[in-house]
């Protein structure tokens, strides 16, 4: 096989991979690159870009944060026609910046990446693709995202069912819903998407929740078109209403983080959003979250309780004990028949790249380096693997605002490592194990008292109670903390070749 070379290999096209190819080409004269993008090589396991949002496609996924704000800042969109924008809208936008941007020739789509091997004699690193061909680069950048690999629950009997099993982040289109019974299990952000959706075509569907989820009215509704061209005219109205919602939103850090205690008035607002929307009592009850308010994600949805309410939809409180070829067993045990059963469970939110895949020097397999609680410097670079960044990596993940932020200030941080490196002619940068160890240190004590370590059990979390995945403060915060690169928390080698 033909072995290919490019002098920066990203994984993933979502909106990660994509910032960060967008950023190279716009930073190419400064890093040494072909302004075409070429020494890019973006490998991405599906045919198109997207992401996350090329692979969620069940009914209802739309984003939970207003679209003004889910918006990259290199590429910003005047005509969201929405408050919040469905996934249609979402996956037309990312593939349109693709296009705009130029980013087409370093895209490698369909083309996942199976290994990526440090070869220390040649500082380079070594990537097969699924396909078996060779590419080595000497960047390697992950942007495969947090949450990318779905979780299957270990529901006993799972395997014996007879119909279809779908997981909301692997749709199949394929697999008839209309006047089926349908059984779906979880009730977190995904699911109460889903739920009204394929209440209004199922014949029944059970809903089976382990545990309730803390809902809040979402004001979703059409932008109008005036609106949207005032908007278009004068770019200053956007950014605008883009600042007062980052503002609005990223104030809420205040209480996850500092004083949870406040949060309580916003379980409030909640259970009166309960208390409207579902007048039957022991429905309610079931309804009700015993935990406080933000420590699993924070739900919206104003047409999640009414389709509950629905006769054709029940309620399996206490979730599933076991599946069986033509149903599932609830809490209880009393089996329902189902024809399709649906796992709105989740992701493996701390192992987003699996074992077997990245291997540092000396074959150090970066999945078992990380082992259950992943810890990075600045969720991008990680102490031992040389010419390494993560984007989305551990704890950059942000519940109260627009992950897109975060993403656009740490592509900026890889971007002045790589400027780094091309102007000092350095052969590897790479994170020193103090410098990631001080900050790991400074960043637990930060979450010890957050609203994510109240109590609950969530993907936020590792078994034993340690928090990998969220970022402890605001999106100002990460970008102050990411906007100056500190070059003596990293060792580096120089007498670059080539
Ligand atoms: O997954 P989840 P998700 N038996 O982990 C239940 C992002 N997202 O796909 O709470 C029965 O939140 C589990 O129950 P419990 C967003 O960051 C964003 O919904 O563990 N139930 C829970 O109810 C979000 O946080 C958007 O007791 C089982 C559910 O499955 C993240 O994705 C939209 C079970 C899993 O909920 C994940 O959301 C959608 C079992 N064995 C998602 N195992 C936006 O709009 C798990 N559950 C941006």
């Amino acid at each position: 096989m033909a072995e290919t070379h490019s002098e920066i290999a990203i994984l993933g096209a979502g909106f990660s991979g994509l910032a960060m190819a967008i950023a190279l080409r716009r930073a190419a004269p400064a890093l040494g690159l072909p302004a075409d993008g070429g020494g890019v090589a973006v490998f991405e396991r599906e045919p198109r870009v997207g992401g996350t949002w090329a692979v969620n496609r069940y009914p209802g996924c739309a984003c939970d944060v207003p679209s003004h704000l889910y918006s990259l800042a290199v590429a910003p969109k005047a005509d969201w026609s929405r408050a919040y924008a469905a996934q249609p809208e979402i996956l037309r936008y990312i593939e349109d910046v693709a296009r705009q941007h130029g980013v087409g020739p370093e895209l490698r789509l369909g083309c996942g990446v199976a290994s990526a091997r440090y070869d220390a004699a040649a500082g380079r690193w070594r990537l097969r693709s699924d396909h078996g061909d060779e590419h080595t680069a000497r960047v390697l950048i992950s942007a495969v995202g947090g949450l990318s690999r779905p979780k299957l629950p270990k529901i006993a009997g799972i395997d014996s069912f007879e119909g279809p099993v779908l997981h909301t982040a692997r749709w199949d289109d394929a697999v008839a819903l209309e006047g089926r019974r349908v059984a779906v299990i979880g009730t977190g952000a995904s699911a109460i998407q889903l739920v009204p959706p394929l209440a209004r075509v199922a014949r029944h569907l059970d809903l089976y929740q382990r545990t309730p989820a803390w809902i809040l009215p979402r004001h979703d509704g059409p932008i109008a078109p005036w609106v949207q061209r005032a908007m278009a005219r004068w770019p200053l109205l956007r950014r605008l209403r883009r600042e007062a919602l980052r503002w609005s939103m990223d104030a809420r850090s205040l209480a996850f983080v500092h004083m949870p205690w406040l949060m309580r008035a916003v379980e409030l607002q909640a259970l009166r959003h309960l208390r409207r929307q579902v007048p039957d009592l022991a429905l309610r009850r079931a309804l009700t979250p015993q935990y406080r308010i933000g420590c699993k994600r924070i739900l919206v949805a104003d047409d999640y309780y009414p389709a509950i309410c629905q006769p054709n939809v029940t309620l399996r409180d206490g979730g599933a004990s076991a599946i069986e070829p033509h149903g599932v067993r609830d809490h209880d045990g009393a089996l329902h028949p189902a024809d399709v059963v649906v796992l709105a469970t989740g992701f493996e939110a701390t192992k987003p790249l699996p074992e077997g895949v990245v291997f540092g020097p000396g074959e150090r397999d970066l999945a078992r380096h990380f082992g259950d609680c992943p810890r990075a410097y600045l969720g991008t670079a990680v102490a031992g693997f040389p010419n390494l960044f993560m984007l989305v990596g551990p704890n950059t993940g942000i519940g109260h605002s627009s992950l897109l932020l975060i993403i656009e200030a740490q592509v900026a941080l890889v971007t002045q490592l790589l400027r780094w490196m091309h102007d000092d002619r350095l052969r590897t940068v790479a994170v020193r194990a103090d410098a990631e160890e001080h900050y790991n240190a400074d960043l637990q004590q930060r979450l010890q008292r957050t609203v994510w370590g109240s109590g609950c059990q969530s993907w936020y979390l590792t078994a034993d109670g340690r928090n990998p995945t969220l970022w402890p403060g605001s999106t100002y915060g990460f970008e102050r903390m990411t906007a100056t690169l500190r070059r003596s928390d990293f060792t580096v080698e120089t007498g670059r070749d080539g």
